[in-house]
């Protein structure tokens, strides 16, 4: 437990959002098709992105309901195709006016935007065009982000260029369950790595040139890897996996280059799956600028992955239902990522260990000192929320929270400077690869009317955050003395 017991002053409470989960409208108001747009149109698809829960029309309401309950911070992210509906050249007026009329009323509500340019909604027809893997994409990401910093950028206070590039790489050409659905191309991921970091680099830079008021930085996934046993093969196993989730991109954006040891373990997986990194000298002096300006690291973590060393061929099966128990990750060159009969899971197999986030906030702190402030950009519990009269019930997702946010509290008492933290999410919204039922806001969405409703960790959230103090989980021991008021505030709301 820590010894800090209160959140610092200035800490955020924020709820976070993306554009293509929240907004629907994805044909209105001249937006043009996104990768997301087509994939879910397969056949074999499950959901889609319309009217997802309807945050293009909604927002006011959206907006008031955080404000309302304490949350001080929302992220958003722009559509690039809102933006330029072909992804470059011709820009959408209506586009802009939207993103200025959210962000001024986010900031009339005191709910602070924190605006991502891309969230994996790449235009159609350069995802088409190779997506990350062709290096014009770096210049067309570049010419948006300027037009975003432009038109914005007297408003947005901070920026992040991209969302987890680990998971536009891992999923889409490793596990297959993002666009392009391909499977264990992990040379070809890594090469999107490096893509998307030269992008982030290269606006970085950009904003920084310009002059204007506000922050930038990036959003990484940092997923912990722990060794199943204290082998020394399943250590490795941990240090590769590592390297290819977390530290080669890490590297990139704070010490400008990557390190000879993390090239090393790099270049190992590399081998086992025949690949080889195409790299310009201009993408160093890029990344060399960037890291000397980066202003934050935004970081999401839900979770950590338990590595046994693996020799065999590469198999995934993604569970998308929420049927526990049905994982299977294990790729060559790597590991295998194992169940740890001590760690609990979500019922979409995720391991719930808070453990991992402290290290991982730990490890910034230590192993890039340059870092000059921290958020957790998302961290919250997937859960097949049930409304029943008018109330939700998710004490697991409460108690999913507060033990991770005792591990903030923890690092920042050992003097990591974490400013923030945003629950993902907000709202309910749209689950990229396993649609509606995967839910994890603040608010419940009926998607058949779309009316909100205030979940039981909503008012737990409002409390933490008029109090800055982590109140007990309601139904514990320690939760009885604080039960009469939480209640009373549930009633007036209710009622209001
Ligand atoms: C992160 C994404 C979010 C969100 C979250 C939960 O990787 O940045 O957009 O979706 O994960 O993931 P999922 O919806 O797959 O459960």
């Amino acid at each position: 437990m820590s010894e800090l017991a209160r959140f610092p002053e200035n800490f955020v409470f924020g709820g976070a959002t993306a554009a293509y989960q929240v907004e629907g409208a994805t044909k209105e108001d001249g937006r043009g098709p996104c990768v997301w747009d087509e994939h879910m149109a397969r056949p074999e698809s499950r959901f889609d992105g319309d009217p997802a829960s309807d945050f293009y029309h909604r927002y006011p309401e959206d907006i008031k309901l955080a404000h309302d309950f304490g949350v001080n911070g929302i992220r958003i992210s722009l559509s690039w195709t809102r933006i330029l509906p072909e992804g470059k050249g011709k820009i959408n007026q209506k586009g802009i006016d939207y993103y200025r009329k959210l962000i001024a009323e986010c900031q009339a509500q005191n709910v602070e935007p924190l605006v991502t340019l891309h969230h994996f909604d790449t235009p159609l027809p350069f995802f088409h065009d190779g997506h990350w893997l062709n290096r014009n994409l770096i210049e067309e990401f570049v010419e948006y982000a300027r037009i975003c910093f432009e038109a914005f950028g007297q408003q947005v206070k901070q920026w992040a260029t991209f969302n987890e590039p680990w998971s536009i790489a891992q999923n889409g050409y490793i596990a297959g369950n993002f666009p392009p659905c391909e499977h264990f191309e992990i040379a070809k991921a890594i090469q999107i790595e490096h893509n998307l970091m030269v992008a982030h680099a290269r606006a970085v830079n950009l904003y920084k040139s310009m002059g204007l008021p506000g922050k930038i930085g990036i959003v990484h996934t940092l997923e912990g890897k722990v060794p199943f046993t204290d082998s020394p093969a399943d250590r490795h196993a941990a240090q590769l996996d590592d390297a290819i989730s977390n530290r080669f991109m890490l590297d990139a954006c704070f010490l400008g280059r990557y390190s000879d040891e993390t090239m090393d373990l790099i270049d190992e997986i590399l081998e086992k799956n025949w690949g080889v990194l195409a790299t310009d000298p201009q993408d160093f002096r890029d990344f060399r600028e960037a890291a000397a300006q980066i202003d934050f690291l935004g970081m999401n973590y839900y979770s950590s992955h338990f590595l046994q060393a693996y020799d065999g061929e590469s198999k995934v099966f993604n569970n998308s239902t929420g049927e526990k128990g049905t994982s299977v990750f294990a790729l060559r060159g790597i590991g295998a990522r194992v169940t740890n009969p001590e760690v609990p899971t979500t019922d979409w197999d995720w391991p719930i260990y808070p453990e991992g986030m402290y290290r991982q906030l730990k490890r910034i702190a230590h192993d890039y000192p340059n870092y000059k402030e921290l958020y957790i950009t998302e961290n919250g519990m997937g859960y097949k929320d049930e409304l029943k009269n008018g109330e939700i019930d998710d004490t697991p997702r409460i108690a999913y929270v507060r033990e991770h946010l005792e591990a903030v509290l923890r690092a920042i008492d050992e003097g990591v400077n974490v400013r923030g933290y945003y629950i993902w999410s907000l709202q309910d919204m749209l689950s990229w690869s396993n649609g509606y039922n995967k839910r994890y806001g603040l608010f419940y969405v009926d998607y058949e009317t779309q009316k909100r409703w205030p979940k039981k960790s909503a008012y737990w959230y409002k409390r933490l955050s008029e109090t800055h103090v982590l109140q007990p989980v309601p139904g514990t021991e320690a939760d009885a003395g604080e039960k009469e008021e939480a209640s009373a505030c549930e009633a007036a709301y209710q009622s209001a």
